[in-house]
């Protein structure tokens, strides 16, 4: 496919087919994200889909694609992207530390763009959440200490099918190792800009990587990385100064996740660790934090927000001075009210933008949902990924495309 025609699908593809004066909230309401000024104050969340190409982890059109149909969301965080083979966790997740990887990405920062959106690439190492099949030397997953967690990893059998294994009990990494480790995060943030990205997000959140070292529970060094509450933070402190190295800390963002349980995590006084994060991160002026409600672990909402306490979120309201991204289990009303009255700045949806393409616009109008299918989240090709329908398509403004011809054409068409 020619490049102009390739670009051509992408352009302005979510025209509001609505009275936009219908539903009044500062979701709505342009936002300025350090150099950029966002179209509304909805981030569509890191989702992780498991389809990029095989073998490498590598984006394709068909990722571009989904990505440029959600580029009505004022701000775009891409899927988990692991920055090694040995960052990766789960299959087919794609990856940001080879030369194909960065030109898959191409192609999706180019979409999005074309679409006139915004996207940040999220750099993810996972630790423990790892398996030896997806290690580059079928070595054992690293982590702060030698603890496991338990679950199952989501790895490929020989023939390349899905298959879920036990996880193993990881290698602690050795103190020499940990350059290392912030080198990893360093060319990654070098790969995402090189790929066109307007930004990146450090993933410090769900129990992966740096979200170990962060918690007493997984984190039982004795060195410079152990111990103390600053101590723990020091792996993220020290990620952090080499991606804003790269890109300059207002295009940085940091994601967190204080008191979750997602991965087996725990913290002796998540209180404690997370004021502290959050105060050495006012003095780094990033684009943003990016928060996790406790409520949330992974894909699954596993309690009702407790209304009778001062919750986390609120909590580093107070201390962090910056541009506050809240997220999980957001629905019109609560989002409102979290920017209305609770002093957040943007609110990030997962699975809502995941079924809903124009999501800005449908809650605009108060318009129904699409519900979003669990069975087709991770994996496989269109179904589930480029088929949820727009507005327009369901009211027969615009024509229901053919989604499996896409999908074909998409993943024929040379680069
Ligand atoms: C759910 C399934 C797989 C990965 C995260 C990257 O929790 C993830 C993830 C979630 O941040």
């Amino acid at each position: 496919m020619a490049a102009a025609v390739w670009f051509s699908q992408f352009s302005n593809p979510v025209q509001p087919s609505f009275d936009p004066r219908v539903m009044s909230s500062p979701l709505f309401d342009p936002y300025t994200l350090g150099p950029y000024s966002l179209n509304n104050r909805m981030v569509m969340a890191p989702l992780t889909r498991s389809r990029s190409a095989q073998p490498g982890n590598i984006p394709t059109r068909l990722n571009a694609f989904y990505y440029a149909q959600r580029a009505a969301a004022g701000l775009i965080v891409s899927e988990a992207t692991q920055v090694s083979q040995q960052g990766q966790g789960y299959a087919w997740t794609p990856g940001i530390h080879t030369p194909e990887q960065v030109a898959g990405w191409k192609l999706v920062t180019d979409a999005v763009h074309s679409a006139g959106g915004r996207i940040f690439l999220q750099l993810w190492h996972v630790g423990r959440v790892s398996h030896p099949a997806l290690q580059p030397d079928g070595g054992l997953p690293v982590a702060p200490s030698a603890i496991g967690l338990q679950g199952m990893a989501f790895i490929t059998d020989e023939r390349g099918a899905p298959q879920f294994v036990p996880f193993v009990t990881p290698r602690a990494l050795e103190l020499a190792e940990i350059p290392g480790i912030v080198d990893q995060y360093e060319q990654g943030a070098r790969n995402a800009l090189a790929a066109g990205f307007d930004g990146v997000e450090v993933h410090a959140a769900n129990g992966y990587l740096i979200d170990q070292f962060l918690n007493s529970s997984t984190n039982r060094r004795t060195d410079d990385y152990g111990g103390s509450i600053a101590n723990r933070s020091r792996l993220l402190m020290e990620i952090v100064e080499v991606v804003c190295g790269v890109w300059g800390s207002d295009r940085v963002g940091v994601r967190i996740s204080p008191e979750g349980t997602f991965n087996d995590m725990g913290d002796e006084d998540p209180e404690a660790l997370f004021r502290h994060v959050a105060a050495r991160l006012n003095d780094c002026e990033l684009a943003y934090l990016h928060v996790v409600q406790p409520e949330i672990a992974g894909n699954a909402t596993i309690a009702q927000p407790d209304l009778t306490r001062t919750s986390i979120v609120t909590m580093i309201r107070g201390v962090y001075r910056g541009t506050l991204i809240a997220c999980g289990g957001y629905d019109y009303r609560r989002a409102t009210r979290a920017l209305e009255i609770e002093g957040i700045d943007l609110i990030a949806f997962g699975r809502l933008f995941l079924a809903n393409p124009d999501l800005p616009g449908r809650l605009r109008q108060a318009a129904p949902l699409n519900k979003p299918d669990e069975a087709t989240f991770y994996g496989g090709g269109a179904r589930g990924y480029i088929d949820y329908p727009t507005l327009r398509q369901q009211r027969g403004e615009e024509r229901m495309p053919d989604f499996a011809r896409i999908e074909k054409d998409l993943l024929a068409a040379a680069s």
